[in-house]
């Protein structure tokens, strides 16, 4: 009966592990210094990230094929953006196309 009872802790714990770990997270990237920081990051598909603007002057955060677009953010604003596919996002700023961003999305 003891050991019956371990198990059925154990399939607990793993099943609560599980789910916390396929729990949608928040990622954060800055925009400071004309960059998107960090410029690659990885997330899983689901996540939601999110650009907050550090610098004086606006930038947006545009896919390149323009399927997504945060619209014009200036200075201490933000928006995020949730990744519902798997893939490549390659993302660039429409005001300063040299700040160039990647999000990879792994499937879940
Ligand atoms: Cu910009």
């Amino acid at each position: 009966m003891a050991a019956l009872s371990a198990t059925i802790l154990i399939a607990l714990v793993l099943s609560t592990f599980t789910a916390s770990q396929a729990a949608q997270r928040h990622h954060v990237v800055e925009i400071q210094g004309f960059k998107f920081v960090p410029a690659k990051l990885t997330v899983r598909q689901g996540d939601t990230v999110e650009w907050i603007n550090r610098d004086i002057v606006p930038h947006t955060v545009t896919k390149k094929d323009k399927a997504w677009d945060t619209g014009k953010l200036k200075k201490g604003q933000s928006a995020g953006i949730v990744f519902s596919s798997p893939g490549i996002e390659s993302y660039l700023c429409l005001y300063h196309p040299k700040m160039r961003g990647e999000i990879t999305v792994l499937a879940k």
